[in-house]
């Protein structure tokens, strides 16, 4: 056994690009110091962090390269480029751990990794006793297969307190993800403060109670209570900053022109209809969407001024799925404004208004990203594609030169069944295991190389309809997102699911530890 208790393989997830073992252990000791330097010296503060509270040891930082042992040296080194900017180095000696990377992410997957290579307990947030915290000498070199590796959790259909946004978001940088798509509003509820309409909370983020069950049984059951909540843009600017400490980039998404019944329910005049609207207490796709009013989608603007203020990633998310057009069709004032720009119908207006928040958001130095309905009527010029409905969106927008996010429902829908077993807690439909989710692939086969280079990546959505709260929310995600994690971090030849599920049964302790509720695997 050469002194090494680890051997052959620390169960690492994702899987790194290359990893090969050596013989004997780093021990982590009250000697151990980390070496750094002015720019390495926030990401040592990182990760003495990580290691104090269940090791309970002081770590000291020192900047003086002395050649002693028992270092962890952090690194930044722009010769480490060809691992591009998160990719890293990490290289494990009896002597000294060294992490080099070229840009500060890599250094931060590199402390990832580093934790996945101590035992499981570095995980527990007091000091652990009665361990030796060994760390298997290792060489490393690590980069992701994709720059968008993502989930979005809608906190519109149940509100999710900050404590477990913060949580999550967490647990994606743990994963090496490092995109969060936020869904804010929806017709259920709208759950970001815009000081310019403050009845866009007031109003929008209650509705008088919840569907208990599915929303196709009859008789339909309500839970008779109030729900809601916001986040107020003190709690936006904090969750952003956490998650950028985390290398998380925070993709707000803001609804239009559907699923945009709670802003109307707040301001009627954005709605088609005199009708005086709730917002809304069932499920499924409404009819009630904005008007394409000059004033609406000056409304809409100011809604996003206010955004781009609070979330600096390139990305805005504008939605654009599920837009039924009857509102349209039946309403004077739309069919007058159809013939007053000279557009051909319903379809070509909702490209019109998508075009203007394109040129909208080009001109404050931003991107639009939107669900593939956007497709429809034409793509506005700069527009990103998000492919939920398979990939055939995905596969349209890249052959035109688009930028895609593939999050197709068959491999990425997280409020699917996870299994077949009839006491699987109720989910809104679908199927999705987790091998399903492990062995996809987001370059569809269709694109040629050059195409391919416009798959940014991929995301899992946790839509919440049947998650009303955090530890449903949690049982729903994992271990699904860490098979995720591993399909957009690990080069799709490193994959193999039986070493996948070998490996996550030691990181379900790590969860165990966090006090993650995941589904437990299937019996074999
Ligand atoms: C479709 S996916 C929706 C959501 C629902 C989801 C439920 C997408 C862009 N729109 O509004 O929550 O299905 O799976």
């Amino acid at each position: 056994m050469y002194g090494c208790s680890h051997q052959p393989s620390a169960s690492i997830i994702p899987r790194p690009q290359n990893i090969a073992y050596q013989h004997g252990v780093f021990v982590l000791n009250a000697r151990t110091t980390i070496v750094a330097d002015e720019n390495t010296i926030a990401a040592a503060e990182q990760l003495r962090s990580l290691l104090k509270p269940a090791t309970g040891l002081p770590l000291d930082i020192t900047t003086e390269r002395k050649k002693s042992r028992h270092t962890i040296m952090l690194q930044l080194d722009e010769q480490a480029d060809t691992l591009g900017a998160e990719g890293y180095s990490l290289e494990v000696t009896p002597r000294s751990v060294i992490i080099r990377a070229a840009k500060p992410a890599g250094l931060f997957y590199a402390c990832q990794t580093l934790r996945q290579l101590l035992p499981i307990q570095i995980y527990r947030e007091a000091p652990v006793d009665d361990i030796r915290w060994e760390i298997p000498c290792v060489r490393i070199e690590d980069y992701p297969r994709f720059a968008w590796r993502g989930a979005m959790l809608d906190s519109a259909r149940y509100f999710m307190p900050k404590e477990f946004v913060k949580k999550f978001i967490d647990l994606l940088a743990m994963h090496k993800m490092n995109s969060f798509h936020w869904h804010l509003t929806d017709d259920q509820g709208w759950r970001i403060e815009i000081k310019t309409y403050p009845q866009l909370t007031e109003i929008g983020a209650w509705r008088k109670e919840s569907i208990v069950g599915h929303y196709r049984d009859k008789p339909r059951k309500y839970d008779g209570k109030r729900h809601g909540g916001f986040y107020s843009q003190d709690d936006i600017r904090e969750i952003v900053a956490y998650a950028r400490a985390r290398h998380v980039n925070v993709v707000p998404e803001i609804e239009m022109p559907g699923h945009a019944q709670a802003a109307i329910a707040a301001y009627p005049e954005l709605g088609n209809t005199q009708e005086k609207l709730n917002v809304s207490t069932v499920w499924g796709v409404h009819s009630n969407i904005y008007n394409a009013n000059e004033e609406t989608i000056l409304f809409l603007q100011d809604v996003l001024t206010e955004v781009l203020e609070l979330f600096p990633g390139e990305f805005i998310h504008i939605g654009g799925d599920e837009a039924r057009k009857d509102q349209w069709q039946a309403g004077p004032a739309v069919q007058a404004r159809i013939r007053e720009l000279n557009l051909k119908d319903e379809h070509e207006l909702q490209s019109y208004f998508i075009k203007r928040m394109d040129a909208f958001l080009t001109s404050k130095g931003r991107r639009l990203i939107g669900w593939d309905e956007i497709l429809q009527g034409g793509l506005a010029p700069n527009a990103t594609v998000m492919s939920w409905r398979g990939e055939k969106g995905g596969i349209a927008a890249a052959k035109a030169g688009h930028d895609v996010v593939m999050a197709p429902t068959a491999y990425t829908y997280f409020d699917y069944y996870q299994s077949r077993d009839p006491n699987e807690p109720l989910a809104i439909g679908g199927y999705l295991p987790l091998p399903n989710v492990y062995n996809y692939n987001p370059i569809p086969k269709e694109l040629s190389v050059e195409q391919a280079r416009h798959i940014l990546g991929a995301q899992g959505q946790l839509w919440t309809e049947y998650i009303p709260h955090p530890k449903k929310a949690e049982y729903m995600a994992f271990p699904r997102l860490t098979a995720l994690a591993e399909v957009t971090w690990t080069q799709d030849n490193h994959k193999d699911y039986d070493d996948f599920t070998e490996r996550l049964k030691t990181h379900l302790k790590r969860l165990d530890a966090l006090d993650v509720n995941y589904r437990p695997l299937s019996p074999k």
